[in-house]
């Protein structure tokens, strides 16, 4: 097995401390940044998302992996070179004003991460403005909303709303997730995309760079 091949392994497998070691031997050996964040630490993340997918892997392996994977992508990011860029794309993503819930959304943002994006995570309990603002601020090419509770999915509507009416609604798409979304739920509210998973999150924002 190659080295990267093994960076994939223990990405999968969560040992942070191996990505580490692994990743900084192909670096010192003189592989590119770009290939290892590519073929290593991003293939050990698609493999991460397709078994939680499928049910098996659970939340803390996810988790763990996604630490792993951050491991490797501490070591390379600082040597990425101008053009040379490990960002696919950027995502603003946040938890709707008045819900407190942010595992899922922190485990989406983790997969988009280690499919390439750039993610800027606004937190949770997001008045609809802070969406705005971030929009304005990091122009980003998604913007992802998460609602767990039935009681706050009017939020996300409201959320789409105040972009629509500060005039930057068009320049991203949208997509949303959550517990109590579905998929007529996002073309109720005129969202672009819904996922139900972080696996499926990542295509979706890949399908919306391309
Ligand atoms: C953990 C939890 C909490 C924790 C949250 C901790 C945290 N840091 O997140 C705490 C204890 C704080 C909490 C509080 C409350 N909770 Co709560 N909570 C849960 C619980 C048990 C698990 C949620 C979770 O993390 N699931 C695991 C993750 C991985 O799944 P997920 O969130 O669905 O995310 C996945 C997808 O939905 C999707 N996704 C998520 N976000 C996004 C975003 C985008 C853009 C996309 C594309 C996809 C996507 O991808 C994720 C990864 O696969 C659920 C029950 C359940 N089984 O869902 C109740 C639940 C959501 N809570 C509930 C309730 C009622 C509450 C409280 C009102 C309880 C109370 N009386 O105080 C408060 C509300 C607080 C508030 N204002 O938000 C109800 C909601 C009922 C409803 N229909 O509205 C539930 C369903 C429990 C129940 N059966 O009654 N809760």
């Amino acid at each position: 097995m190659s080295k990267m091949e093994n960076i994939v392994e223990e990405v999968i497998a969560g040992n942070v401390a191996g990505v580490a070691e692994l990743t900084q031997e192909l670096v010192d050996e003189g592989a590119k940044p770009s290939d290892i964040i590519k073929d290593g630490l991003v293939a050990g993340m698609d493999v991460v998302g397709g078994r939680f997918k499928k049910n098996e892997m659970f939340v803390p392996e996810v988790l763990i992996a996604a630490k792993s994977m951050h491991a490797g992508m501490d070591i390379v990011k600082p040597l990425l070179t101008d053009g040379e860029s490990s960002s696919v794309g950027t995502v603003v993503i946040g938890t709707v004003e008045g819900d407190l819930h942010d595992i899922g959304k922190n485990l989406v943002a983790m997969m988009l991460e280690g499919a390439g994006f750039e993610v800027i995570d606004l937190g949770i309990d997001l008045p609809a403005d802070e969406f705005v603002e971030a929009v304005k601020e990091h122009q980003p090419d998604v913007v992802g909303i998460s609602a767990l509770l039935t009681t706050t999915m009017p939020a996300m509507e409201e959320t789409i709303k105040t972009l629509e009416e500060a005039g930057v609604r068009d320049q991203v798409k949208i997509m949303v997730g959550g517990a109590p979304v579905s998929q007529e739920f996002a073309n109720e509210i005129g969202a672009d995309g819904y996922a139900a998973d972080g696996s499926t999150a990542t295509d979706i924002a890949r399908e919306f760079v391309n």
